[in-house]
């Protein structure tokens, strides 16, 4: 089974500030943590900072996945690009935040890309990208 997780903007300095918020561990930590507790997944990690190259990495999606695990990051409220590619290859896809976004300022409340996924898994950190990948076995055997 082949598992493409993709990380929006800002991702890449997880770890490095807002601890409080988004916990201590690294972009690499939380991708090795993944590599590890799911050997018979294969994995592609994905992040970048600019909304189109999310678009095209989803556009690709369906030649090197059977599923998606998505944190869009700030794209998750404001995009509706990411929303129309995900529907567009109709993988199953799970939204995942490490906060719970539904505790947090207004604006982060609502989610775009949710309307797009058999789940979203709020403010359980790394455990939620587990049972992000957890759902998708699931639902891919
Ligand atoms: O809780 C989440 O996972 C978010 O998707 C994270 C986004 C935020 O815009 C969403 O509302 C919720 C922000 C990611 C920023 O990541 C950082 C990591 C370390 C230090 C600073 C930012």
């Amino acid at each position: 089974m082949r598992i493409l997780v993709i990380n929006g903007p800002n991702l890449n300095l997880l770890g490095r500030r807002e601890p409080a918020i988004y916990g201590s561990g690294t972009l690499e930590e939380l991708e090795r943590g993944l590599r590890d507790k799911y050997p018979e997944v294969s994995f592609r990690f994905f992040q970048s900072n600019h909304e189109g190259a999310i678009v095209d990495e989803i556009q690709s999606a369906p030649d090197i996945a059977d599923g998606i695990v998505i944190n869009p990051a700030a794209y998750t409220h404001t995009s509706i690009a990411i929303l129309d590619a995900l529907k567009a290859v109709g993988l199953p896809a799970v939204e995942v935040h490490l906060s719970d976004i539904l505790s947090r300022e207004s604006f982060r409340q609502h989610s775009f890309i949710s309307a797009a996924c058999l789940a979203t898994i709020t403010g359980k950190h790394f455990r939620g990208y587990e049972e992000a990948v957890e759902l998708l076995i699931k639902t891919l055997s």
